[in-house]
C-alpha cells in the first residue's frame, strides 16, 4: 500500500502513544524503514505487520486498531494535501461513496499501481443505503467500517452501521447496510469552513 497509509497509521500512534511507541510498535513488526514515502507504493505485508504489532503494543484487538485507524483516515488525508480531493467527493455521506471509485480513479490517474477497493451503493434511499465493498486485500472491514463513522463525524451525521452479508460467509464482497441522518441540517456544510 502507498506510504500515505502506514504514515497515517505512525500518525495516529504517535499523536495518542507518542514516538516510542511507534519505535515499539516498528521493531515487534520487523520494520527497518524509518520514514514512510506517501507516495511510494510497499509490500501490503509491511502494513499488516505494523496493524499486528500495533495490536499487541497497545493491547487492544487488531479489528479495534484498524476500526482506529479508518476513522482517523479521514481526517489525516485532509490535512496531508487531499483536503480538497476529499471536498470534491461530495457534502454528505451518500453522495460520497456514490463518488468513492471515482475518488480512487483521480488518484490512480497519478499512481498507476494503486490497487483501489471498489464501493457500490444499491437500495439507495433518503435515510439508508446498501454498501457493497469489494476488495483483494482480506481483513480490511474494520478499517471501512471505522471511516464510515469518519465520514458521520466529518459530515455531521448519525451513522449507524451493520454487516449484512459477509465475505468469511461465502458471499464474494462485504454488504454493508448504512443508516444515516444529518444530526442538524442546516450545519451539515460546516466543515466546509471548519479546515
Ligand atoms: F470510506 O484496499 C472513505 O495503496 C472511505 O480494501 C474509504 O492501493 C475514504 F499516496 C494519495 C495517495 C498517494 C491519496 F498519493 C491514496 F498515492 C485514497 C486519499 C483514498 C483518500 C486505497 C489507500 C488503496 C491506499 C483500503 C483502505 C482498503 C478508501 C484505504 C480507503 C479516501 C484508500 O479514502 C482496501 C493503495 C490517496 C487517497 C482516499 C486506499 C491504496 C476510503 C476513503 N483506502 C494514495
Amino acid at each position: 500500500m502507498f506510504g500515505l497509509v502506514n504514515k497515517g497509521l505512525e500518525d495516529m500512534v504517535c499523536s495518542q502513544y507518542g514516538e516510542e511507541t511507534w519505535e515499539e510498535i516498528k521493531s515487534k513488526a520487523d520494520v527497518e524503514i524509518e520514514a514512510f514515502i506517501s507516495m511510494d507504493a510497499y509490500p501490503d505485508d509491511i502494513t499488516y505487520r505494523l496493524v499486528e504489532a500495533a495490536s499487541a503494543v497497545m493491547e487492544m484487538p487488531a479489528t479495534d486498531v484498524l476500526e482506529a485507524f479508518g476513522r482517523y483516515w479521514i481526517l489525516f488525508t485532509a490535512t496531508e494535501g487531499y483536503g480538497s480531493l476529499m471536498e470534491m467527493a461530495g457534502d454528505n455521506l451518500p453522495e460520497f461513496l456514490q463518488n468513492l471509485d471515482n475518488l480512487h480513479a483521480r488518484v490512480g490517474l497519478s499512481f498507476p499501481n494503486l490497487q483501489p477497493p471498489s464501493f457500490l451503493c444499491s437500495e439507495l434511499e433518503e435515510e439508508s443505503l446498501k454498501l457493497h465493498y469489494y476488495s483483494d486485500r482480506p481483513g480490511l472491514t474494520p478499517m471501512v467500517v471505522g471511516m464510515l463513522k469518519g465520514l458521520g463525524e466529518k459530515f455531521n451525521t448519525d451513522v449507524d452501521i451493520q454487516l449484512t452479508n459477509r465475505k468469511a460467509q461465502g458471499n464474494d464482497h462485504e454488504e454493508v447496510s448504512i443508516s444515516h441522518k444529518p444530526k442538524c441540517p442546516f450545519k451539515q456544510h460546516l466543515h466546509r469552513s471548519n479546515n
